[in-house]
């Protein structure tokens, strides 16, 4: 048994529909699914802005390689095409892997540089604490600590902000 935390983002085409994709790729394992985000690139600024979410997903066989293949195939049905000389440049849609934690709730770490645990960058990055912590008020990152002190006093804090919520805009959950 393992749950995943998993960051959705879109910033081609139909970014919605793309973060929709994502869900319905997951299945019967998302349980719990965040609000959505509109957010400024980070990295590359010479793009668009995003759309950003969070799910929860939950597989009783799914181990951590299994949520990556599961994050590719959702990013493969969404049209991706990867550009290597641009790592954060725009994308269909970008399904990332944050953290996994095992059945007896304790975190995986990894250092695999295909699959590390939890997201090297996650702590780092408003568009993915803000939705997570909408679907997980007590959550933490494993070994960074609470979710809601990361965004409020961490390096995240600054582009808090700038992560706008689209309430007119949802993400069906199947839970
Ligand atoms: N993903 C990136 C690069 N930059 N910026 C925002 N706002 N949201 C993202 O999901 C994002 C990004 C590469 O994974
Ligand atoms: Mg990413
Ligand atoms: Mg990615």
């Amino acid at each position: 048994m393992s749950r995943a935390v998993l960051s959705l983002g879109s910033n081609l085409g139909d970014r919605l529909a793309h973060l929709r994709c994502a869900v319905a790729g997951f299945g019967d394992a998302v349980r719990l699914v965040s609000d959505v985000y509109e957010t400024p690139p980070w990295g590359d600024p010479d793009q668009p802005a995003y759309l950003n979410a969070v799910l929860l997903a939950e597989d009783p066989t799914a181990g951590p390689y299994d949520w990556l293949e599961r994050a590719r195939a959702a990013e493969r049905a969404a049209g991706r095409v990867r550009d290597p000389r641009r790592r954060f440049g725009p994308r269909t849609l970008d399904v990332d892997v944050i953290a996994v934690r095992r059945d007896d709730d304790e975190p995986v770490f990894s250092d695999d540089p295909e699959l590390t645990l939890p997201h090297p960058r996650a702590h780092l990055r408003a568009f993915v604490l803000r939705p997570w912590i909408d679907i997980q008020p007590d959550g933490e990152l494993p070994g960074h600590g609470r979710l809601t002190e990361l965004l409020e006093t961490g390096a995240a804090a600054a582009d808090a902000p700038e992560v706008r919520p689209r309430p007119d805009l949802e993400l069906e959950s199947t839970a």
